[in-house]
C-alpha cells in the first residue's frame, strides 16, 4: 500500500476553537498526524513517502480561483492589519438575503468564504492545506499509473467540509474531491467517494451533486442533531445529470458496529452498482466511541471490519484522512482500517 504524508501540516496549528461557549485548545491539531505516523511506522504496511509538489491546476479543477487566492493571502492580510492570533470570520449571509457579492475588507471576505467559526486560519494554513492536497494527489497518481491498487494519504488539515468557494469544519481544500477530479482527468471514467467520517461530507456532496461521473456515498451522524447541520439527509440524492448519484446514510446517536456496519454494507452496494474505476474513501475515525466529537460507539476492532468490507469492493482504493480527534487511539484506528483492507484484498 502506498503511504503518503506531508511535512507542511505542522504549520497549521490553531490556538483555540469554540466549544460550548468557551475557547478550548483546537482539536484538529498536529499531534493527530504525529500519532498516525507513529502507528504507521510500527504497522509494517509499507514505507511512508513524502508528497510531491503539484502546481495549482488540479486544485483549481475543484475550487474557485478567487477562493484559492483568498486562502493564500488571508493570514498575511490579517497580520498586516496588526492583529495577532488566528484569523476568524464574524458574520454570515442571512437566508434570503444577497450572498453574491464578495466584500472588499478582509473581515468581510473571511465571512464570505466560510460557513463556521470553528476553522481558524493561521500563518501556516495555506502551506499545510496545499501539502495535504499534494499528498492526496501523489497517492492518486500512484493509483492511476496502475503501479498500486491501494494508497493512503495522511491529509491535514482535512478536506470533506470544504466546497468550491467555502471553508469550514476544519477544512480548506477538499483533498478527496481534488483526488477524485484528478483520477477523472487521468483515465478513470467513474469515481466513487465513500465518506465514513462521523460528519457528513457536505463539501464533497456539493462539489459533485450535479454530476453522474462521481458518486458520493456517506455514512454520518444525523444532520438534525450534528454538524454540519444543513446537509446530509437521506432525501438528498443528486440533481440534474447527478440525480441518483448521491447517497446519504444518516444514523442516530449511539450507532455501534451493528448499525454502522449495516449502513456501510448498504453504501458499498451503491458503490458496487455504480461500477467505479476507483474508490476514494474519506477516512475519518471520529466514529470512535472515545472521540470527543462522536456520539457513535465504534471500537478499535471495528476498524478492521471496516477495511475488510471496503476491500470487498475490489477496486483501486485511495484512503484520504479526514477527522478523528481521540489522539491516543487515532493511530491504531487508522492503521486498523488499512490493515483490514490489506489483509482482505
Ligand atoms: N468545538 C471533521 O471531522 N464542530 N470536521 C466542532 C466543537 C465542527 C469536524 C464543535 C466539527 C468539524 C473533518
Ligand atoms: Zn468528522
Amino acid at each position: 500500500m502506498k503511504l503518503i504524508c506531508s511535512d507542511q501540516h505542522r504549520g497549521h496549528d490553531a490556538l483555540y476553537e469554540f466549544n460550548r461557549g468557551r475557547l478550548i485548545p483546537a482539536l484538529e491539531s498536529p499531534a493527530r498526524a504525529a500519532a498516525i505516523l507513529g502507528a504507521l511506522g510500527e504497522a509494517g504496511l509499507g514505507a511512508i513517502e513524502l508528497a510531491e509538489s503539484f502546481d495549482l491546476a488540479p486544485i483549481l479543477r475543484v475550487h474557485r480561483h478567487d477562493y484559492v487566492a483568498f486562502l493564500q493571502g488571508a493570514h498575511a492580510e490579517w497580520s498586516a492589519l496588526g492583529r495577532g492570533g488566528d484569523a476568524l470570520p464574524l458574520a454570515w449571509p442571512v437566508r434570503g438575503l444577497r450572498d453574491d457579492r464578495v466584500p472588499r475588507s478582509l473581515d468581510g471576505r473571511l465571512s464570505y468564504y466560510s460557513f463556521d467559526i470553528g476553522t481558524p486560519i493561521t500563518a501556516g494554513t495555506w502551506t499545510a492545506a496545499k501539502g495535504a492536497a499534494d499528498a492526496a494527489l501523489t497517492a492518486a497518481r500512484s493509483l492511476c499509473s496502475g503501479r498500486e491498487s491501494s494508497a493512503f494519504s495522511l491529509c491535514r488539515p482535512p478536506g470533506h467540509h470544504a466546497a468550491f468557494d467555502c471553508y469550514g469544519g476544519y477544512c480548506f481544500l477538499n483533498n478527496a474531491a481534488i483526488a477524485a477530479q484528478y483520477l477523472r482527468d487521468h483515465g478513470s471514467d467513474r469515481v466513487a467517494v465513500l465518506d465514513v467520517d462521523y460528519h457528513h461530507g457536505n463539501g464533497t456532496q456539493h462539489i459533485f451533486y450535479q454530476r453522474n461521473d462521481v458518486l458520493f456515498a456517506s455514512i454520518h451522524a444525523d444532520p438534525a442533531t450534528d454538524f454540519p447541520y444543513f446537509l446530509g439527509y437521506a432525501d438528498e440524492t443528486g440533481a440534474g445529470a447527478g440525480a441518483g448519484c448521491n447517497h446519504n446514510f444518516p444514523l442516530a446517536a449511539g450507532a455501534d458496529w451493528a448499525a454502522w456496519g449495516a449502513a456501510l454494507d448498504a453504501a458499498c452496494r451503491r458503490v458496487d452498482a455504480f461500477a467505479p474505476d476507483a474508490v476514494i474513501v474519506s477516512l475519518g475515525v471520529d466514529t470512535f466511541r472515545g472521540d470527543p466529537l462522536s456520539s457513535f460507539l465504534l471500537e478499535g476492532d471495528d476498524y478492521l471490519r471496516m477495511g475488510a468490507r471496503i476491500a470487498l469492493l475490489a477496486r483501486p482504493t485511495l484512503f484520504v484522512l479526514e477527522g478523528g480527534y481521540a489522539v491516543d487511539e487515532i493511530g491504531c484506528n487508522v492503521v486498523n482500517v488499512l490493515r483490514g483492507h490489506a489483509d482482505a484484498a
